[in-house]
């Protein structure tokens, strides 16, 4: 370990200081100016110099950095960070999570559980009563649990993958700090995978041998000054780029900002006429639902046919393209993958098919695709295939051509900046007889099904028993497909523990909540830019933690203590220090990159961030060029080092619904199904433009796309007029698996037959408890199934489902996703 000199640190802390001006006192007292002015002179560019006014607290979100103005402990606005090149309203709404009706004031537990031990009446989750209990007894009781459950029945039965998109914060990690927790108290039950990427992140790591989805993009600028036709498939980076994992750079949003100015020819292949679409003036195609890998096929067989395929590209930089060639002949099953052919199943005209494939060939083509096409039955096909045809178009490596799978995320092509990268809190090693993980997607079918077997990525998985399932930093009642099935699953377990800094429907479904504080209630660090990596970011406190909540460091370290392993839990450092180790480390990586950076206490107390210097080098850098360049010396990932149309792995796994050849396979549920004469719609559950998932959802930015108070749905005027549909009506969407209230939104952007209800919306059961009741709220994976995209990814379905849609009749009840349950 580094000597972090803990005891010269200053100590005080914001709230000691009291007000909002803390940083400028602060740094009187602790520097003479002309000692700061030569610090910060030394590190300038990358110490960025705030607003002058610097009113406020600078801290940082899943949607932005920005200044928090406090007044008397009450965050009353903010303001972005004058770098930000494109803020969003997103930002606007931390005062209102920071005061929330709906917070967690106490620990809390459910009454049948308090009263008759673990698994009492578990039934009653979601509609028993609630009973305070002090943090001391919370504590006993949560940290109790898990030494029963290790000793009697080992790790493999708790599960505390917790999946979810938490908050930004390098040691405010919730899930990391679980994690820590289980893996030095004994172990525990984890996931692989994540609800993000499930089946393109295992497939594409057999054909190009990395997971691709996360990876670096070719430049901006690269693409603005190079590509002359860019396909945005599946992808609407518009809605997308809002929030990022760390904090966002927003650079993407120049990225199409400066398409759009250039006027670059874009093509949007979405059944939504989306944002981004509008925006860039783009011309909208519109296939039917899940149809997109006949829909490629069509395009691939074109190229074929017309010999407007790059033959040397495909010998020299794939394999299998002759069995792919053959497929797409039809020389085995006698089906040609004509454009006809895919016409008929997507819904495009062949004729355009065929031109969508004469452009791609004839303009230096970048195609940017999105990953709700990959959240779907046979989810693995679609990037596959996009690979595929790019590399029959033979544009891979070159400049602004290709395929790129990250523009949408979190600014995939912004410029890597040069310094260093913060490493966040570890969640330790797992001891060695932790269980194997299982994919994420499955927690319900592992809940109800203890020992069970299935197929993984060539392996076989066994679901475990399990008894205790603690959750930090996720939302399964909105994120997990098909909620009344999950509602039955989540019956199983004997206890159910949940950190919350709101009554959200999966905390509302525990035994024991535990309030936690936002990040505005606690000091970390974060990163801006997660593939710029551009950014340095202080998260200040701007206001005390609200009611008892604590911060979920400080809860685990409580259960740490009453475990006997506090210590190797802390590593003896409070919230400053760890933050200042975190620097520390980041500093001499930078410093041995050259960036000289002030000291962390100066950094801490200045309420600046820092900027690294963006080396020109980096300005243009293009994916695979190395690989093109030399593909001997810089071989791909794969067994063959080259790109795998055909994947000998993945065939010798055997898996009928993921052979070896990417193709078209009929999807579990679509409009070629014998369901769709029950339920003709297709749905869409795209993300939301104004959340992240469900975050935010109870803030007054609802009221941008709520309607008649539920969550929106899209419909085309041609199904909605039979049906009597009018916007803003009240409409049950429905199928065998649930039932939601949504209100509608009668659009001509919208291909007819498929209608969008967008992820995220709380969970509000019309009869807590009661599998398949209404959901007043319009919670969208109460429609959606629960199986995996196939053995391979195992990958979630959600972006697909059939269902009808009625308008509701009488009066609809009260939605009350927001409220608080009796007894809170
Ligand atoms: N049908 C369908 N379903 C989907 C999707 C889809 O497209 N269609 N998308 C999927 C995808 S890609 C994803 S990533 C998932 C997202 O699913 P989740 O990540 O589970 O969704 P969030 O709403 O972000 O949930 C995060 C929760 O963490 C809480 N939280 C925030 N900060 C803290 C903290 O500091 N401490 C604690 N203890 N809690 C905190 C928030 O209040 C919130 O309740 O949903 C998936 N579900
Ligand atoms: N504002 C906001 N930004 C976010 C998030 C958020 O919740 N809100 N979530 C973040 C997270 S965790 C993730 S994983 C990413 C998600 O990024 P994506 O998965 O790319 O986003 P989605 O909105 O699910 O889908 C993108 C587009 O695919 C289209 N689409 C859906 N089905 C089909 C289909 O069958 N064929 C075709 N051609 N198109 C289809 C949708 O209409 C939508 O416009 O976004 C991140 N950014
Ligand atoms: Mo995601």
């Amino acid at each position: 370990m580094k000597n972090h000199h803990p005891t010269n640190l200053p100590r005080r802390r914001f709230l000691q200081a009291g007000g909002a001006l803390f940083a400028l006192g602060a740094l009187n007292t602790l520097y003479s100016k002309s000692a700061l002015a030569k610090a910060i002179s030394q590190a300038l560019p990358q110490f960025e110099a705030l607003r002058p006014a610097q009113k406020g607290i600078l801290t940082s979100a899943h949607w932005g950095a920005f200044e928090a103005l406090v007044e008397q402990d009450r965050m009353v606005d903010v303001r972005p960070i004058h770098d930000d090149p494109h803020p969003n309203a997103l930002i606007k709404m931390a005062p209102h999570q920071v005061h929330a009706a709906n917070r967690i004031k106490y620990p809390m537990v459910r009454k049948s559980w308090l009263e008759h031990g673990p698994g009492s009446s578990n039934n009653l989750r979601g509609c028993d009563q609630w009973v305070r209990v002090s943090w001391e007894k919370a504590i006993e009781l949560v940290s109790g649990e898990i030494s029963r459950l290790q000793s009697h029945y080992g790790p493999s039965s708790i599960y505390a993958g917790s999946y979810g998109w938490k908050s930004t914060g390098m040691l405010h990690n919730c899930r990391a700090l679980l994690n820590r927790l289980m893996n030095l108290s004994g172990g525990f039950l984890s996931y692989s995978g994540d609800y993000s990427t499930g089946a393109a992140q295992v497939i594409m790591s057999h054909v190009v041998g990395s997971m691709e989805v996360y990876e670096q993009q070719t430049t901006w600028p690269n693409v603005v000054d190079n590509s002359t036709l860019v396909i945005l498939w599946g992808c609407n980076p518009l809605t997308t780029l809002k929030n990022s994992w760390n904090v966002p750079d927003h650079v993407g949003l120049e990225g199409f900002a400066a398409l759009a100015k250039k006027g670059t020819r874009v093509i949007c292949i979405d059944p939504i006429n989306n944002p981004s679409a509008k925006m860039l003036n783009a011309e909208w195609i519109a296939p039917l639902a899940y149809t997109d890998s006949a829909m490629i096929l069509g395009i691939a067989h074109t190229l074929l046919s017309e010999q407007r395929h790059d033959e040397k590209f495909l010998q020299r930089y794939t394999v299998g393209f002759d069995k792919f060639r053959a497929y797409l002949l039809g020389e085995q099953d006698g089906t040609p993958k004509s454009a006809e052919w895919a016409a008929a199943i997507c819904g495009i005209e062949a004729k355009q098919l065929r031109q969508l494939a004469r452009d791609m060939a004839e303009n230096r083509t970048m195609i940017m695709a999105g990953w709700g096409i990959q959240r779907q039955h046979h989810g693995e096909q679609p990037h596959w295939l996009l690979v595929t045809l790019a590399a029959m178009l033979g544009q891979i490596g070159l400049p602004g051509g290709g395929f790129g799978f990250s523009y949408h995320y979190s600014s995939g092509g912004s410029p890597t900046a040069k310094g260093g990268i913060l490493s966040g809190i570890s969640a330790g090693e797992a001891p060695k007889n932790s269980p194997a993980p299982i994919p994420v997607a499955r927690i319900a079918d592992c809940f109800a099904n203890p020992g069970k077997t299935i197929d993984f990525n060539g392996h076989r998985v066994t679901y475990p028993e399990v008894k205790m399932v603690y959750v930090a930093g996720g939302n399964p009642f909105h994120h997990h497909q098909d909620t009344n099935n999950l509602q039955q699953a989540w019956r199983k377990p004997e206890t159910i523990v949940v950190h919350e800094p709101y009554w959200t429907a999966t905390a509302k479904q525990a035994d024991i909540v535990l309030p936690c504080t936002t990040t505005y209630e606690r000091n970390d660090l974060d990163m801006g830019g997660d593939y710029s990596q551009l950014y340095v970011f202080p998260m200040h406190q701007c206001v005390p933690p609200q009611h008892e909540a604590r911060n979920d460091f400080d809860i685990f370290r409580a259960i740490a203590a009453k475990l006997g392993v506090e210590p190797a839990f802390t590593e003896g450092k409070d919230e400053l220090m760890w933050l200042k180790s975190m620097y520390d480390n980041m500093k001499s990586q930078a410093r041995n990159a050259g960036v000289a950076l002030p000291p962390f206490d100066m950094f801490w107390q200045s309420n600046n961030y820092i900027r690294f210097p963006i080396p020109q080098a980096n300005q243009q850098w293009v994916r695979f060029a190395d690989f093109r360049a030399d593909p001997l010396l810089n071989p791909l990932g794969t067994p063959s080092g080259k790109i795998e149309i055909f994947s000998q792995t993945v065939a010798k796994m055997n898996y009928a619904d993921c052979p070896g050849l990417p193709g078209w396979l009929p999807p579990y549920e679509w409009h070629g199904s014998p369901i769709a004469e029950k339920y003709p719609l297709s749905l869409n559950t795209a993300h939301p433009e104004n959340r992240l998932h469900s975050q935010l959802d109870n803030t007054p930015l609802r009221e941008k796309y709520a309607v008649a108070d539920r969550e929106a749905i899209l419909i085309h005027p041609q199904d909605a007029a039979p049906r009597g549909i009018q916007s803003g009506d009240v409409v049950r969407a429905f199928n065998d698996r649930g039932q939601i209230l949504v209100g509608a939104r009668v659009t001509e952007d919208i291909r007819p037959g498929v209608v969008r209800i967008s992820e995220g919306a709380w969970y509000d059961p019309l009869v807590p408890g009661e599998v398949g009741t209404l959901c007043k709220n319009g919670n969208v994976n109460c429609l959606t199934f629960d199986i995996g995209s196939s053995p391979l990814a195992q990958g979630n379905c959600g972006h697909m489902a059939q269902l009808d849609i009625e308008k509701y009749r009488g009066t609809p009840p009260k939605n009350s996703a927001h409220a608080l349950p009796v007894g809170a």
